[in-house]
C-alpha cells in the first residue's frame, strides 16, 4: 500500500504498512484498485455524454465509490470487493454501449483490465496505485485533483440523498477523473485543479440549497451538551437525510438521538429542533470517539467520515453501525432506502432502548447556527461593529479536527486572539475552541459556527456580502484572514473552492500536505499566497499585521 491523502500521511510522507487512519494495507490496495476501474467507467461515460448519451446511472456509481474512498469513510474488506465487482460489470455494460454508439473503445489498462477475487483486486493494486505515475510533479497535481472529487463526490451524495443533483457537477467529476489518466502538461493539470475548485463551489452551493429547503435554514441555537436519563442512539457523520430518517423512527419510542461530531449543526435546522427526541450534542470531534462512545452506552449511527476503528478490547464494538458509504468491518451496515420509503433504523432503535441511559460527561450549552441566512439577519450590527472598529478582523478557522499533538495549535490560537476579534468556523475543527470561555463583542459571539465543513461555503457566501456593503473590489481587502486546519479530502475541495472565490494567504495547517510535491507546493505559494503555521503568537501578530 500507498496513501498520502490525509493530515496524518506516516512521517509526512505517506503510509505503507498500515494507515495512521488504521486503514489495512488490503483494504488501502482495494481502494485503489477501485478508483482505477472508477476511471475507466468515467472514460467510458465521458465518451457517451459527448454523444448525448451519458448513463445516469454512472452518476451513483462513481460519487459513491468515490466517497466510500474517503479517509475514514469505511474500512470494510468484503465491502471493497463486491464494489469492485459491481464496478467492473457496470464498465462492461458501458463498453458496450460505446460499442453500439459506434465510439471507439480506448486502450486504457482501466478499461479492459478483469478479474474475479479479492486477491487479484488487491494485487492489481501494485500496477495502479499512487505510485504507479512516476512523475513527482504530475502525480502531485492529479492526486490533489482525485482528492477534490472526492470531497465533491461526498457533497455530491449529500445532497443527492436530498434529491438534489446537477448533472454538470457528475460530468465534471468523470471528466475530470478520466483525465487523470492522460498525459497531461503540469500546465493543463494546474487548470484542472483550480477547475475542481469551481465545481467545489457548485457542489457545496447545491448541498446547501438541499439542507436548508428541505429542513430550513440554521438558526442561532443553544445545544445542550449534557444528558437525560433515557436510552439513546448517538450520530455521527455528515448526512441530514440519515439524520431526518432516524428522528421520525425514534420519536415517541422513549429513545433519545444526540448528535456527535459533524452532525452537532443538525441542531441548528428549525425542522430538527422540532424533534423532541433530539437531546444534544454528546461529545467532541471524531477522534475522541474511543473514550466517548464507551461511556455513551448506547449505539452509534456512522453516516459517513470520520470513524476510528475500535480496539479489540473496546465495549462497544458491537454497537456501531454504519451507512451509506461508510463501512466497518463487524459493524452491522444498514442498507440504502428504497425509492420513496425512509431508511428501515428499527435494530438500532430496538438496540438502543436495551442499553442504558449515557453518562453525562460535559455540561452546559454551547451556540451555534450562524449559517449565511442568519448572519444576515445579524448583518447591521455586525457590519457596524467593523465600521466603529469594536470588531478588528474575523479569522476563518474551518476545516477539520485531528488526533496530532500539533493541533493544540488551534486551542491556543484561539484562546490568544485579542479580544476584539472573531473566529468564523465550519467543520470538526470548531471542537478545538468552541467549548471556550472567549465571551462576545457586543452581543456577537467569538465563535461563529456556521455548520458542518460544507458550510464553509456559508462562510464564503458571508465574506462576499461584505464585500459588497462595503464597497471593495476584491475579497482579500475584507479583514478577514484564514487559518484552516485540514484533515481529509473535504477539506482539500473546501481548498480548492476557496481559491476558486480569489481568497489570497490561506494558512493551512497543522502541517502541509504529503501530496503536494516541493514545485506544485510552489505553485500554490506564489501564486495564491498559500502558507504553512508557525506558533500561536507568532501567526497571530503575523495575521494582524497583514491588511
Ligand atoms: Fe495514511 Fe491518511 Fe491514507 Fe489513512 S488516509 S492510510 S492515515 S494517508
Ligand atoms: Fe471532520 Fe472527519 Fe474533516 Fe467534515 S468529520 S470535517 S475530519
Amino acid at each position: 500500500m500507498f496513501c498520502y491523502q490525509c493530515q496524518e500521511a506516516a512521517k509526512g510522507i505517506g503510509c505503507t504498512i498500515k494507515g495512521a487512519c488504521g486503514k489495512t494495507s488490503d483494504v488501502a490496495n482495494l481502494q485503489d484498485t477501485l478508483l482505477f476501474v472508477l476511471k475507466g467507467i468515467s472514460i467510458l461515460n465521458t465518451q457517451l455524454k459527448e454523444v448525448g448519451q451519458g448513463d445516469k446511472a454512472a452518476n451513483k456509481v462513481v460519487f459513491d465509490g468515490l466517497f466510500a474512498t474517503i479517509t475514514n469513510a469505511n474500512f470494510d474488506h468484503t465491502a471493497f470487493v463486491i464494489r469492485i465487482k459491481k464496478a467492473l460489470k457496470f464498465r462492461d455494460e458501458l463498453k458496450g454501449k460505446v460499442a453500439a454508439a459506434g465510439l471507439l473503445i480506448g486502450d486504457h489498462d482501466s478499461l479492459h483490465w478483469t478479474a474475479a477475487s479479492g486477491e487479484e483486486f488487491e494485487a492489481k493494486s501494485k500496477e495502479v496505485g499512487i505510485l504507479s505515475e512516476v512523475n513527482e510533479d504530475v502525480r502531485s497535481l492529479k492526486e490533489l485533483i482525485i482528492y477534490g472529487l472526492k470531497g465533491l463526490a461526498a457533497y455530491a451524495e449529500h445532497a443527492y440523498n436530498l434529491k438534489h443533483e446537477k448533472q454538470e457537477i457528475f460530468d465534471f467529476m468523470m471528466e475530470a477523473l478520466a483525465k487523470t489518466t492522460q498525459d497531461l502538461p503540469v500546465n493543463e493539470l494546474i487548470g484542472l485543479t483550480l477547475e475542481t475548485g469551481k465545481f467545489g463551489v457548485d457542489v457545496m452551493a447545491l448541498l446547501d440549497a438541499a439542507n436548508t429547503s428541505a429542513y430550513g435554514n440554521p438558526e442561532v441555537s443553544k445545544v445542550n451538551i449534557g444528558v437525560r436519563n433515557n436510552p439513546a442512539i448517538l450520530i455521527s457523520g455528515h448526512d441530514l437525510r440519515d439524520m431526518e430518517d432516524l428522528l421520525k423512527q425514534a420519536e415517541g419510542t422513549g429513545v433519545d438521538v444526540y448528535t456527535h461530531s459533524e452532525m452537532l449543526p443538525a441542531n441548528y435546522y428549525p425542522e430538527f429542533k422540532k424533534y423532541s427526541c433530539l437531546a444534544g450534542n454528546y461529545g467532541n470531534a471524531w477522534w475522541k470517539q474511543k473514550e466517548e462512545f464507551e461511556s455513551f452506552n448506547g449505539p452509534i449511527l456512522f453516516t459517513t467520515n470520520c470513524i476510528v476503528p475500535p480496539m479489540e478490547k473496546a465495549t462497544y464494538k458491537d454497537r456501531i453501525y454504519t451507512t451509506g458509504a461508510s463501512g466497518l468491518t463487524g459493524a452491522i451496515h444498514i442498507p440504502d432506502r428504497k425509492e420513496g420509503e425512509m431508511k428501515d433504523f428499527s435494530a438500532i432503535i430496538e438496540h438502543a432502548k436495551k442499553c442504558a441511559a449515557p453518562t453525562q460527561i460535559e455540561e452546559g450549552e454551547i451556540v451555534g447556527g450562524f449559517a449565511h441566512n442568519q448572519v444576515f439577519e445579524l448583518a447591521e450590527p455586525i457590519v457596524e461593529a467593523v465600521k466603529t472598529g469594536a470588531i478588528r478582523k474575523f479569522f476563518v478557522m474551518a476545516g477539520c479536527d485531528g488526533r496530532m499533538m500539533s493541533r493544540d495549535y488551534y486551542e491556543e490560537f484561539a484562546a490568544k486572539l485579542p479580544k476584539d476579534t472573531v473566529i468564523l468556523t465550519a467543520g470538526c475543527a470548531k471542537y478545538r475552541y468552541n467549548k471556550l470561555p472567549l465571551g462576545d463583542i457586543g452581543g456577537i459571539p467569538r465563535v461563529i459556527d456556521a455548520g458542518q465543513c460544507n458550510d464553509s461555503y456559508s462562510l464564503a457566501v458571508v465574506a462576499l456580502k461584505l464585500k459588497e456593503i462595503f464597497g471593495l473590489d476584491d475579497v482579500n481587502e475584507l479583514p478577514i484572514a484564514y487559518n484552516i486546519a485540514w484533515y481529509e479530502q473535504k477539506a482539500v475541495i473546501v481548498l480548492l473552492a476557496l481559491l476558486h472565490l480569489g481568497v489570497k494567504n490561506i494558512h493551512l495547517g497543522p502541517t502541509l500536505p504529503a501530496f503536494l510535491s516541493p514545485n506544485v507546493a510552489k505553485v500554490l505559494v506564489e501564486n495564491f499566497g498559500i502558507a504553512g503555521i508557525t506558533n500561536p503568537d507568532k501567526d497571530i501578530k503575523l495575521f494582524l499585521e497583514e491588511a
